[in-house]
């Protein structure tokens, strides 16, 4: 009876543990279909995570089919101390969702580059981000945000709209 009683506690935290690695890891969450106004990049979901090496994955998912001539979403990053704002966006360098992986940077809100990125499409209607956690300070956890503007800078969609998800490093 107590040997059973202590297998079921061991097996309760086992799941526990695992459950917090998991959230620690991974952040997704969902947006509207038709709150983006005008053009294909209707955010509609989004995830973090990390790749081995330091370097941290993001990927937006659009309600449609990703025209080769659209630019993708900017990603948004916010860490710890600096203000409310953004501190860092992550864009491609051009215009072109091909096949393969597209130029990306990694950009001072409002400055200039400060490390490379990679874009790769998921699929007709995702893209994939990545970058060095370097890039951004290797700060602890750190707030993301997507954000598809106009070429005048109207915000068309932010996911989520407003605030940014906590993801840990
Ligand atoms: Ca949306
Ligand atoms: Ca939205």
């Amino acid at each position: 009876m107590r040997k059973q009683f202590a297998i079921v506690v061991v097996a309760g935290l086992a799941s526990l543990v695992g459950a917090a690695g998991v959230l620690a890891d991974s952040t997704v969450i969902q947006d509207p279909d038709g709150d983006g106004t005008s053009n294909n990049l209707d955010i509609v979901a989004a995830k973090a995570g990390h790749s081995p090496g330091g370097v941290l994955k993001h990927r937006v998912t659009v309600a449609k089919k990703i025209n080769p001539n659209d630019m993708g979403p900017d990603l948004h990053i916010n860490v710890p101390g600096g203000g409310s704002d953004a501190e860092f966006i992550i864009r491609p360098m051009a215009s072109g969702v091909g096949p393969g992986p597209m130029r990306g940077g990694v950009f001072a809100n409002g400055g200039g580059k400060v490390a490379r990125a990679t874009i790769t499409p998921v699929g007709e209607d995702g893209l994939k981000y990545k970058f060095r956690e370097k890039a951004i300070g290797s700060p602890k956890h750190y707030g993301w945000a997507w954000v598809v503007a106009s070429e005048n800078g109207d915000v068309l969609d932010r996911a989520p709209d407003t605030g940014y998800v906590r993801h840990g490093l």
